[in-house]
């Protein structure tokens, strides 16, 4: 099966923008000239005053730096809407797509995109926003979430999207971290038939975090307690605002926005990324990765709450002048039928979505693929984590009857876009992998004890060598983590946390995360973050968490609990911790397995060895390896035999 190769297809070899030729050339010449290279992918973006240098990065300890298009003043909201007013005003840019397909649909233009976001843009600074503050966004998939986002970038403001599934207490934290004062919200988001209270997630979250202002959208109609001179409605706020508001200039290293993203050790950071090369490099990448044509229907099935749907819901495709499909529901609502037929109905071509999505549809059976056309389709995305090659073959075949190539895009939040993907017209695909690294996209694989450079087939971890335009700038008020994350375990290197294997070709085929982060899901947990969370509860001594093998969300957290001494493990604890989690951080973060563990295998010197509970979690006890430096052995044995069966 891995073996598989599928040649890029006739009639996208001849159509396509980027072909095998034209991608081996641009490719070298992105590499060897990257100042004329990104000179002239920058005229993709209209820029209010031209930049003066077009790369001026270093990742060296000494000289650590990072700026793209220094000087160059733009503002991406206006990139995204204003410029398309008169081409394409009245183009459909929001195909609103609701969760409950009884229920209205919606339509916004360009214009009334635009108009939309201008009074928005006005209401933020009538509620006192300024540029450069923080405005924490917490909403579900309504066009509101889009409109949301870029009025922020409109005034200058720094949005933070904070994911709707998370919980007050992360949501706080969020808020927090960034100071920001103004959260907009929504009554209740919808999801698959079922409620979210998020109105009273806020509520709660404000009262650990100091917050001046709450902007609550009638989503459902709930009625919801309002806080006097706190809370005010969107439909309140906008009311006689203009419908023009004048885009700031931006410098093109000004913060657009943060996002909030796991990693192996301590709270969240956030990711902070810039406005210009942000810009050149969402709007590049999108173009070329789907072969976009203004006016295609597309349809990328992210949550505005990740990375995803930052690049490729709201900044990418508009700047592109893209119709897109905007879908507040899930894949399996009324039935697993659904994502085809909201294909159908909008005559998607393009369609982008997670693994998870898809083995999830896949366990139910082609019927519900089969009974719908599918016509329109002509290109489908991959992105998230990695495909296993049976799901890539049931997309291939099933969804996309063998005549769709798959772009398998491999990135990350700190990448702002796709870094190592097939180009439809360009790239042969291998079931499984993500293929060939974008333009301007370094990789290296380094042996991941030694850090020596490895060639040619191999396998360890994948490391960025040079900056791309893209590339996150800090972690919000840390930057030394910052360097501390990504730039210190390699030295010269930027480091994905990620493993891959190069083949005799030059494919990139990404194995997964090699630090402590775990992959549920398409979504990014830290195991630390859900180890602390149980060690808050007063009955818990220590806990160790880790990732396990898991057929539908690719890795499941299987968490493993001391308990206080005297505590009974009784089986109403263990689901009380398992309700703890959920709650402290989100449904995403509940433990798949939760196991009480009288003792965890530690080294003498007192740290936890996770390889063996890896093992063991894998259910892989034929392999648990050397425990002789263990403190005391015999935690082991008790693991294994008390492990619940999965
Ligand atoms: C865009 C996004 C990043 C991590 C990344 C890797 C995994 C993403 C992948 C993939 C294999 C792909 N990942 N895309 N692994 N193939 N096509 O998902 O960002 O949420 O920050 O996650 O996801 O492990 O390091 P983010």
């Amino acid at each position: 099966m891995s073996d598989a190769l599928f040649p890029v297809p006739e009639d996208w070899a001849g159509s396509a923008k980027i072909d095998r030729e034209t991608y081996e050339q641009k490719y070298r010449r992105s590499i060897e000239d990257p100042e004329g290279f990104w000179r002239e992918e920058a005229q993709r973006i209209d820029w209010i005053a031209p930049f003066d240098t077009v790369k001026d990065t270093s990742f060296d300890r000494d000289d650590f730096h990072i700026s793209w298009f220094t000087g160059g003043k733009l503002n991406i909201c206006a990139n995204a809407l204003d410029r398309h007013l008169d081409t394409r005003g009245d183009q459909v840019a929001i195909l609103w797509e609701p969760d409950d397909p009884s229920s209205p649909d919606r339509k916004l233009t360009y214009r009334e995109l635009h108009a939309e976001v201008c009074r928005f843009a006005n209401a933020l600074k009538a509620n006192g926003v300024s540029k450069g503050d923080r405005v924490t966004i917490y909403l579900p998939m309504v066009p509101e979430a889009a409109i949301a986002m870029l009025a922020c970038a409109r005034i200058g403001a720094v949005h933070s999207v904070v994911f709707a599934g998370f919980s007050p207490d992360a949501l706080a934290g969020r808020i927090e971290d960034c100071q920001s004062t103004i959260v907009v919200t929504a009554d209740e988001g919808l999801r698959g038939g079922k409620t979210i209270p998020l109105k009273a997630n806020v509520d709660a979250a404000c009262e650990k975090a100091h917050v001046d202002t709450v902007i609550v959208l009638e989503h459902t109609g709930a009625n919801v307690p309002m806080v006097d001179g706190r809370d005010v409605s969107w439909a309140d706020t906008v009311a006689g605002q203009s419908a023009d508001c004048e885009p700031e200039v931006m410098d093109a290293e000004d913060p657009l926005f943060i996002l909030y993203t796991s990693g192996s050790t301590g709270k969240p950071k956030g990711v902070l990324h810039t406005t210009g090369g942000y810009a050149v490099w969402t709007s590049m990448t999108h173009e070329y990765v789907f072969d976009y044509r203004p006016g295609q229907v597309y349809w990328c099935a992210a949550d505005v709450g990740w990375v995803t749907g930052h690049s490729y819901v709201v900044y990418a495709p508009f700047m592109n002048g893209a119709t897109q499909v905007m879908f507040e529901g899930v894949p399996n609502f009324p039935d697993h039928s659904r994502f085809w037929q909201v294909v159908d109905k909008y005559a998607v071509e393009i369609f982008y979505a997670a693994p998870t999505a898809l083995r999830a549809l896949m366990r139910e059976g082609d019927e519900y693929v089969t009974q719908t056309s599918r016509k329109s389709l002509r290109l489908l995305g991959s992105v998230g984590e990695p495909i296993n090659p049976e799901a890539w073959d049931w997309y291939h075949r099933v969804v996309g009857e063998r005549r769709c190539p798959i772009v398998d895009t491999w990135w990350q939040t700190e990448t702002g876009g796709a870094m190592i993907t097939p180009l439809p017209g360009a790239t042969d695909l291998k079931p499984g992998s993500a293929s060939k690294p974008m333009f301007g996209v370094k990789p290296a694989v380094l042996d991941p004890e030694k850090g020596t450079v490895l060639e040619g087939a191999t396998s360890g971890a994948l490391v960025i060598t040079d900056s791309w335009p893209g590339q996150m700038r800090t972690v919000y008020g840390d930057h030394q983590r910052f360097f501390d994350t990504y730039f210190s375990q390699y030295p010269g290197y930027y480091f994905t946390g990620d493993g891959c294997r190069r083949d005799e070709d030059g494919y990139y085929w990404i194995t997964g995360r090699i630090d402590d982060v775990i992959n549920v899901s398409g979504h990014r947990m830290g195991t630390a973050e859900v180890e602390s969370a149980l060690v808050e509860h007063h009955l818990v001594a220590e806990a160790a968490v880790v990732g396990m093998p898991h057929d539908i969300k690719g890795q499941g957290i299987y968490a493993y609990v001391t308990t206080n001494a005297g505590t009974e493990d009784s089986e109403e604890l263990r689901m009380e911790l398992v309700q703890w989690v959920r709650k402290e951080i989100g449904p995403i973060a509940t433990p798949d397995v939760l196991q009480f563990a009288p003792g965890l295998p530690k080294t003498r010197s007192g740290k936890i060895m996770r390889r063996i509970l890896r093992k063991i979690a894998e259910n892989d006890m034929s392999n648990l390896g050397d425990t002789s430096t263990l403190a005391d052995p015999g935690v082991v044995d008790d693991l294994v035999a008390n492990r619940p069966q999965t």
